[in-house]
């Protein structure tokens, strides 16, 4: 049990993220949007949650565990597939490049 401590304040449980939200700064604001619920890279974190509406499906990513969202995937209803980067030290989202896997 040592050495696995949280950074997170308050009651964290420990208990692999379960109950964490997810927040995406957009401008000026903080959006807080629940708990993730999808781990996408099987690291036995949750680190993503998904969101359906009419134009298709987006799932908003924290790949460093800091809890705030930094890759956000849209898929489109026509399957197209774009995404944006959070980079920290500029504070911007920047579009990734569609149909590069590399
Ligand atoms: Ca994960
Ligand atoms: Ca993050």
């Amino acid at each position: 049990m040592d050495g696995f401590e949280d950074d997170f304040t308050g009651d964290a449980p420990g208990a692999g993220g379960v109950g964490e939200h997810l927040w995406l700064a957009d401008d000026h604001r903080v959006w807080d949007l629940g708990p993730a619920t999808v781990d996408t890279d099987a690291d036995g974190v949750r680190d993503s949650l998904s969101r359906t509406d009419a134009d298709g499906l987006t799932v908003f990513t924290d790949s460093d565990r800091d809890g705030g969202v930094d890759r956000i995937t849209r898929i489109a209803t026509d399957g197209s597939v774009s995404s944006s980067v959070y980079d920290r030290e500029t504070g911007r989202w920047s579009a990734t490049k569609p149909g590069r896997l590399r």
